[in-house]
C-alpha cells in the first residue's frame, strides 16, 4: 500500500469509530455484591429458591442458576420445560437450553430428545469441550457419554394435550397458542459479584420437527456480560433470532441505558418491525451488574419472579404492544 493512501485509510478509520460513540454513554460504575436471582414465569419462584440456597453459601452464580432451572426441567407440572414439555407436532419432546458464566463461556444443547436436564448437559458442553453447542442425536450420545441417563419425557398429560390438539389442527398449523411456552431463563449475581444465567425450553408447543428456538442460542435467548449485565428471553423465539435480543439488551446497557430502558427498546424494535398489531408475546428480563433490573414485554401476561434482599416474589409486567 502507498504511504499516501495508508494515511487516508487510517484517518478514516480513526474518525468513523469516534463518531459512533455516544456522548451519552454512562459506564455502569459499581458491581452489587450480593445475591440477586432473577427468572421468567412463575416456574421462576422455585427455581430462584434453589439458586439462592446456592448462593446464600457463597456458591457461584453459575452452580446457582444451573441449580435453579432444574427444578422445572424436572417438575412435570412445567409443561414448557424439560420433563413432561409439551411435545412437536409428532409428538417429540424435544430440549433446547443454554448457559454462560461470568468469564463468557458458553455451552447449548438444541433439539436434545429424552434427556431431562439438558442445562447440565449444556454446561458440559461449556466445561469438558471446546464447542458451543451441540444438537440432536450427536447432543444425546454426548449426554449419555457423560452419565446422564435416557428416559422418556413426554407425560400422560401432555400426550393426552397433544392427542387434542391433534384432532383439530391441520400438519400445516405451525402454532399451539400463546400461553403454551414459558422458557425458564435464570439470571444471578453472586457474593462476589460475578453473574451468569441459563435458558432451558421444551420450545413452542406443537412446533415442526427439528425447530430450534432462541433458548439455545447465545445472544438470542440469553447472553451474559459480566462487566454490563445478564439478560433472558421468553416468547416466540423467531422475533427474539431476527433481532439478536439478548445481546441487544446487554448492548443497550452498555451504552448506558438502564436495564428497564434497554428491555423496552428491544421490545420495541420488535413491534416496530410488523405493520399490523402484534399478537405474539416476546418478553425480556435483565439484570444489571449494579443491579439494576429491567423486564418488558409486548402481550400483558408475562410474569417474573425475583428474589432479592431476602425475599422472593412474582411480579405482573403489563404489555406495551
Ligand atoms: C422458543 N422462546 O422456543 C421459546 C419458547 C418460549 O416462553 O419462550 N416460551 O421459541
Amino acid at each position: 500500500m502507498k504511504r499516501r493512501s495508508f494515511i487516508k485509510t487510517s484517518a478514516a478509520g480513526l474518525v468513523a469509530p469516534t463518531a459512533l460513540v455516544s456522548n451519552d454513554s454512562k459506564p455502569i460504575k459499581n458491581r452489587v455484591r450480593k445475591p440477586i436471582a432473577i427468572s421468567t414465569w412463575n416456574h421462576g419462584l422455585p427455581a430462584n429458591d434453589a439458586a439462592m440456597s446456592i448462593l446464600r453459601q457463597n456458591g457461584s452464580a453459575l452452580d446457582a442458576v444451573e441449580v435453579g432451572v432444574r427444578v422445572p426441567e424436572a417438575d412435570p407440572e412445567s409443561q414448557s420445560v424439560g420433563y413432561g414439555g409439551r411435545p412437536d407436532k409428532d409428538g417429540h419432546v424435544t430440549l433446547d437450553a443454554c448457559i454462560m458464566d461470568s468469564f463468557g463461556n458458553a455451552g447449548a444443547v438444541a433439539f436434545l430428545r429424552d434427556i431431562k436436564h439438558p442445562i447440565s448437559v449444556a454446561r458440559k458442553v461449556m466445561e469438558q469441550t471446546d464447542h458451543v453447542m451441540l444438537v440432536g442425536k450427536g447432543a444425546k450420545k454426548f449426554a449419555l457419554a457423560y452419565g446422564f441417563e435416557e428416559e422418556n419425557l413426554l407425560t400422560k398429560k401432555s400426550r393426552d394435550e397433544w392427542l387434542r390438539w391433534k384432532e383439530d389442527h391441520s400438519i400445516k398449523d405451525s402454532w399451539g397458542p400463546n400461553e403454551e411456552h414459558d422458557t425458564i431463563s435464570t439470571l444471578a449475581i453472586d457474593n462476589n459479584g460475578d453473574m451468569a444465567g441459563a435458558c432451558t425450553t421444551s420450545g413452542m408447543a406443537y412446533k415442526i420437527h427439528g425447530r430450534v428456538g432462541d433458548s439455545p442460542l447465545i445472544g438470542a435467548g440469553m447472553y451474559v456480560d459480566n462487566d454490563i449485565g445478564a439478560v433472558g428471553a421468553t416468547g416466540k423465539g423467531e422475533e427474539v433470532i431476527k433481532t439478536c435480543g439478548s445481546f441487544l439488551v446487554v448492548e443497550l446497557m452498555r451504552q448506558g441505558y438502564s436495564a428497564m430502558d434497554a428491555c423496552h427498546e428491544a421490545v420495541q424494535r420488535i413491534i416496530q418491525k410488523h405493520t399490523e398489531k402484534v399478537k405474539f408475546q416476546i418478553a425480556y428480563i435483565a439484570l444489571r451488574k449494579d443491579g439494576d433490573i429491567g423486564y418488558a414485554g409486548i402481550q400483558d401476561g408475562f410474569q417474573y419472579a425475583l428474589f432479592k434482599d431476602n425475599q422472593n416474589k412474582l411480579y405482573d409486567v403489563k404489555g406495551i404492544g
